[in-house]
């Protein structure tokens, strides 16, 4: 079988003392075809060849893939905490996650995982010092994945008090607890950061040395954690780290981020159930990847042999604009972009869908501009550099295209607004559209 982590591991470690396949094959006196194969997936490493390597290398490997660790994740249920559970788990962890109680029972994205031996759940919130810490006191984690937040950037401006107690009181909570508890040099601290922090952005692309220019109510909070992760690093000698993350996707994205926005949208459209969709600023430039991908970047930047902060991002930045058009040519509807601010408009221009429903698009608008949508401050030039990630981590950027990403998330909503059916049907009308929940 081929063991994927053990793959990462060792290539990171090969990276680290900087060995060739080569090398590698002379160290532990095997044929180069070898481990080629080994690279390429052909086949699997051996148990003994891994003791081999394990001995030429003078570290253990497999420490990290068969684990009996323990890890807590906070924000189990939001998107990153699902695929970073089922990482977890595949990888031998005891996972546990703190939910919030809330009045319809919303675990639609870990509802696969419950069940499962190695999973549980406890209820707990971040603005709640005592259950965090009674969590921490019972689970005794090795790593803790500090995901939960506030995290929408709009919403921030709604309700910042909430924002600021979750995203920023919330880490120290967190570190605290840890302390509390006596586990200082057990725990590893996972803080899931942001670039939103470079916010007003004052250099292009952004690396971690970029000055920090936070510039929402979720960024300054952010900006809290980031710092207090830092400190409590140096103070107290924890292990504890943040991954200051660019913007990742998902057909699991929440409905109301731009990308899944789109994604929904371009798929309602072309099944005949929504007339058009409403955007906010389409200039606004991101640099988007996968969370598949990034989960396991929050693994690695924990299993590194020091603590560190690191950029993770693809390197490669697109337009709110050029996710609308990229999405909906997936579909074969072609867009064609006219007027400038408030007035452009996407327009139909090709309509090339293999089931036509029995209407043509061409000529209509389907993309038009929302004042709704704009936020007083915006950040509008997301541009990450991973090198550091790429060095020290050997973390690969490129794993996900930007057209695999809108690819994985159109198909994905074209195949849940077909089994929703009619239900689904939004109507052109903003103010309906805003009453609907298609909000911000
Ligand atoms: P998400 O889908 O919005 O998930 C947020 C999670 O936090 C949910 O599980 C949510 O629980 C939980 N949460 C919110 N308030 C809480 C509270 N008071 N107590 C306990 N749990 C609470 O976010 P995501 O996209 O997975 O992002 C994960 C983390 O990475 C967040 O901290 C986010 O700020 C950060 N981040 C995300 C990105 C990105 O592009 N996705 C980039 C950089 C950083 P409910 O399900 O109950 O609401
Ligand atoms: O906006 C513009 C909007 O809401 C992206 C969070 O995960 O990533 C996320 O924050 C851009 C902004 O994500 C609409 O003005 C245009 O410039 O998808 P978003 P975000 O604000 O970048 C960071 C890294 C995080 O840390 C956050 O937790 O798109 N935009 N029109 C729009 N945005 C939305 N939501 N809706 C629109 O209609």
């Amino acid at each position: 079988m081929i063991d994927t982590q053990l793959l990462s591991t060792l290539k990171t470690v090969m990276q680290r003392k900087g060995l060739s396949q080569r090398d590698l094959a002379s160290l532990i006196g095997k044929n180069e075809t070898v481990v080629s194969r080994w690279f390429a997936g052909k086949v699997g490493i051996s148990p003994t060849s891994v003791k081999l390597l394990e001995k030429a290398m003078g570290e253990k490997l497999t420490r990290e893939t068969s684990s009996n660790k323990v890890a807590l994740i906070t924000g189990i249920t939001g998107q990153d905490g699902s695929y970073l559970s089922e990482f977890l788990l595949a990888k031998g962890y005891t996972v546990h996650g703190i939910i919030r109680r809330s009045s319809v029972d919303y675990r639609e994205r870990i509802a696969h995982l419950e069940g499962k031996p190695h999973f549980h759940l406890h209820y707990a919130d971040m603005s709640d010092s005592m259950s965090i810490i009674k969590v921490v006191s019972r689970v005794h984690p090795d790593e803790i994945y500090n995901l939960a937040a506030q995290s929408h950037v709009q919403v921030s401006f709604d309700a910042p008090e909430f924002t600021a107690n979750v995203d920023a009181v919330g880490v120290l909570r967190v570190l605290e607890a840890v302390r509390a508890c006596g586990l200082t040099q057990k725990c590893r601290i996972y803080q899931a950061s942001t670039s939103e922090l470079y916010g007003k952005v004052e250099e292009v692309p952004q690396n971690e040395n970029t000055p920090f220019h936070p510039y929402s109510p979720y960024a300054v909070a952010k900006l809290y954690g980031f710092w207090i992760v830092k400190e409590y690093r140096e103070a107290y000698n924890m292990f504890c780290c943040s991954g200051i993350l660019f913007n990742h996707e998902s057909e699991r994205r929440g409905e109301t981020f731009v990308t899944r926005k789109i994604t929904l949208a371009a798929a309602r459209i072309a099944q005949g159930m929504q007339e058009k969709l409403y955007l906010g600023n389409l200039s606004s430039l991101r640099d988007w990847g996968y969370a598949k991908d990034y989960v396991e970047c929050m693994w690695l930047i924990l299993q590194a042999k020091k603590p560190e902060d690191f950029v993770i991002a693809t390197g490669v930045q697109h337009s709110v604009r050029e996710f609308a058009y990229e999405a909906f040519k997936h579909i074969g509807i072609e867009l064609e972009f006219r007027g400038e601010g408030l007035n452009e408009e996407g327009v139909c221009v090709r309509d090339d869908r293999k089931n036509k429903h029995n209407f043509s698009l061409v000529g209509k608008t389907l993309v038009a501009v929302s004042p709704d949508f704009y936020r007083p401050t915006d950040v509008v030039n997301l541009w990450g550099d991973p090198t550091k990630a790429k060095a020290k981590l050997g973390w690969n950027p490129s794993k996900t295209t930007f057209e695999e990403l809108v690819k994985i998330m159109v198909n994905h909503d074209m195949a849940k607004v077909a089994s929703e059916g009619a239900a689904a049907k939004v109507r052109t009308n903003l103010a309906e559209y805003l009453e609907k929940g298609i909000v911000k």
